[in-house]
């Protein structure tokens, strides 16, 4: 496994809207990977597919609570990237681990295996296929909903009590952590 060099806003510049514009400029879909599972292409199928999320994405982050709502985290895998990035786009670095699946250093080697020579935007969630090796969906509406209900056969039953504890220890930390936030109330 390696990992990407640190972030070099100077050699690389800063990632501007400038590859959603080219995108959108091109008439295309902003995050134009957009399978399904359950679909005949991409079947709900445990262990075959992969979340590239980030920290620091609220989109990922909700892809991220509906795996282990839905408890999947044995059905789908999950890594992060590193959350800052340069003009080069979402990588994987020490802070957050390397990426297990493909060995990426950046997540533009996902979106280039998937279609060669891609120019549009680099976003975060990606859903990947282990199997055909290329981007199911980098739509996170559509990859969360898909997350959320094509794998009703695998995921573990609905307990509502189940993560009550943590819930609760987390709104504790939280509080503690933002006083002026929560004393209002
Ligand atoms: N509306 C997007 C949400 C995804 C998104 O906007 N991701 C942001 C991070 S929150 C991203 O990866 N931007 C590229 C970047 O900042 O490098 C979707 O439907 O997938």
């Amino acid at each position: 496994m390696s990992y990407a060099p640190p972030v070099d806003v100077a050699a690389h510049g800063s990632y501007g809207p400038g590859r959603a514009e080219a995108a959108r400029a091109a008439g295309r879909p902003v995050y134009p990977f957009q399978g399904r599972i359950g679909s005949p292409e991409f079947p709900a199928v445990s262990g075959r597919y992969h979340l590239y999320a980030s920290w620091t994405c609220p989109f990922a982050g909700r892809a991220v609570a509906v795996l282990d709502l839905a408890g999947l985290r044995d059905v789908v895998g999950l890594s992060y990237v590193d959350d800052e990035r340069d003009g080069l786009g979402w990588a994987f670095r020490e802070r957050r681990g390397a990426d297990p699946v493909n060995g990426f250093r950046y997540l533009s080697e996902a979106y280039d295996a998937t279609e060669p020579g891609y120019a549009g935007h680099y976003s975060v969630p990606v859903l990947w296929d282990t199997e055909t090796r290329r981007i199911v969906s980098n739509h996170s509406t559509l990859l969360t909903l898909d997350l959320a209900t094509a794998f009703a056969d695998h995921a573990e039953p609905t307990d509502p009590d189940r993560l009550r504890a943590e819930v609760a220890s987390l709104t504790a930390d939280l509080h503690a952590e933002f006083p002026a936030a929560t004393s209002a109330r």
